[in-house]
């Protein structure tokens, strides 16, 4: 794959299909989208676009549990015809399973991903019905340069131009992949979060970055900040936190982003850390639902809870008791487990490897969030890659999320997480993918065996 950027020749293959799919006057557009708040903030953004062409449109959602043959075996329908579009967004980068499926169907389909491509698959060999659209492949990052949400953003913009009022869609699903403060965006996702600025669709603002409770108080913020996660305050106690603000004097209760410059600078002196950035916020939402991360957050942690939550939360105004709820108990949970993580030893360690199995300790649906967390907030050993994960009943088989850190990558040339995935696939079997930061996989146990065995040669 390449490694400098060709804006031209992405924007070329976008603007392709942008006039394929206007041409071709669909009747029927079936949308996938990936179960994330990245992949739901892109199927909103395709649902309004279709519903704004008077088109008739269906979805559903990906989770990556099963290949795309058994899953596109329930979707696909016996008639078939030219007429009938699918959209896939925020997925669609497995083109060794994919190609052979779509080359014998008569839809067109429409592939907008951000995922690496893992299969050596020469694009200008594609099937004629197939438009892929992946900046990946002309060396941009998925997760650095361009969200799910802002590519599908770009397309559906190039389609309709008035669709730029949904932008703060896009925005949530920025801030759900990209996992940092406004103000270290860059490329594609910087372009679109400015536009959207400029149009008034959203706020930035400039404060302590407590991501996770910036919602809260002071108090709150630092107890349950789960990026930066931080070791004093995590999960500690109120009196601690509240006899350390007390101190200063600052008031426990004060809402985090109502401290002015002096005491956010005292906070960070005193505690010594450092975390001041920008933040979005989304004018036309109340409460939790006001900040971008947070919101990310609450439809990635219902995306595994309860999925038709998450996919009408995004459009209320506020969210509901029960998510707020289960907002809560997800963020002092993590911020729990973040904390067992940092002070647990590894449970088998190789010279790259570091495996944490973690059943029993940390439930299942937090596995992937406690492995993404402890990566970016360097909790475990950057020069190594992290599997968590363990025994999952549903699927009888081992679940593992797989991270490693930027600096791993630029020790490693850039040899990231879904090309281990791709070589452990190769020859222990097994479902999964991602990017080069992050990625899960399901392995049968003998695998697993092997794989701890032999760590290093698939790293
Ligand atoms: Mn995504």
């Amino acid at each position: 794959m390449a490694n400098t950027q060709n804006k031209t020749k992405f924007l070329e293959d976008l603007s392709n299909a942008v006039d394929q799919f206007i041409d071709r006057s669909f009747t029927h557009v079936i949308t996938i989208s990936h179960n994330d708040a990245d992949g739901i903030s892109c199927l909103h953004i395709i649902q309004n676009l279709l519903y704004k062409m008077h088109l008739n449109y269906d979805y559903f959602i990906y989770n990556r549990s099963v290949s795309w043959e058994n899953y596109l075996n329930g979707i696909l329908s016996s008639r078939q015809t030219d007429k009938n579009a699918f959209i896939f967004t925020d997925v669609g980068s497995n083109l060794k399973e994919l190609i052979p499926i779509i080359k014998n169907r008569k839809e067109i389909f429409f592939i907008l991903d951000h995922h690496e491509v893992e299969d050596e698959i020469h694009i200008d060999e594609l099937p004629e019905n197939l438009f892929f659209i992946n900046p990946t492949i002309y060396g941009y990052d998925g997760l650095e340069h361009i969200a799910g949400a802002t590519l599908t953003h770009m397309f559906a913009k190039q389609v309709k131009p008035s669709i730029i009022k949904y932008g703060w869609l896009t925005v949530i699903g920025i801030a759900g992949d990209s996992l940092k403060p406004m103000d270290k965006l860059q490329s594609f996702n910087r372009e679109v979060y400015e536009e959207l600025l400029e149009e008034d669709l959203i706020e930035d603002k400039e404060g302590l970055i407590l991501f996770g409770s910036m919602h809260e108080s002071i108090k709150n913020g630092l107890k349950y900040s789960i990026l930066p996660f931080l070791s004093q305050f995590g999960g500690e106690s109120d009196q601690k936190i509240t006899s350390f603000l007390s101190s200063l004097p600052i008031n426990p209760r004060t809402n985090l982003i109502d401290l002015n410059q002096s005491e956010v600078e005292l906070i960070q002196k005193k505690a010594d850390f450092n975390s001041f950035g920008h933040f979005a916020i989304l004018p036309h939402k109340l409460g939790l639902l006001r900040f971008t991360f947070e919101h990310a957050l609450l439809l990635n942690i219902l995306c595994f809870k309860n999925i038709s939550a998450a996919l009408s939360i995004i459009q209320l105004k506020s969210a509901t008791r029960y998510a707020k709820g289960i907002y809560s108990e997800y963020i002092q949970n993590l911020s729990r487990n973040l904390r067992i993580l940092s002070n647990e030893i590894p449970h088998h360690e190789t010279e790259k490897a570091i495996f944490m199995e973690v059943k029993g300790k940390i439930p299942p649906s937090s596995w992937s969030d406690t492995a993404s967390f402890s990566a970016v907030n360097e909790l475990f050993n950057p020069k190594k890659v992290l599997f968590l994960g363990g025994p999952e009943k549903k699927s009888g088989t081992i679940k593992l999320s797989i991270r490693c850190s930027r600096n791993y990558l630029d020790n490693n040339k850039n040899r990231g997480v879904n090309k281990i995935i791709t070589s452990i696939k190769k020859e222990l079997g097994g479902v999964g993918g991602g990017h080069k930061l992050a990625g899960g996989i399901r392995l049968s146990n003998p695998s697993y065996n092997i794989l701890k065995k032999r760590a290093d040669e698939f790293i």
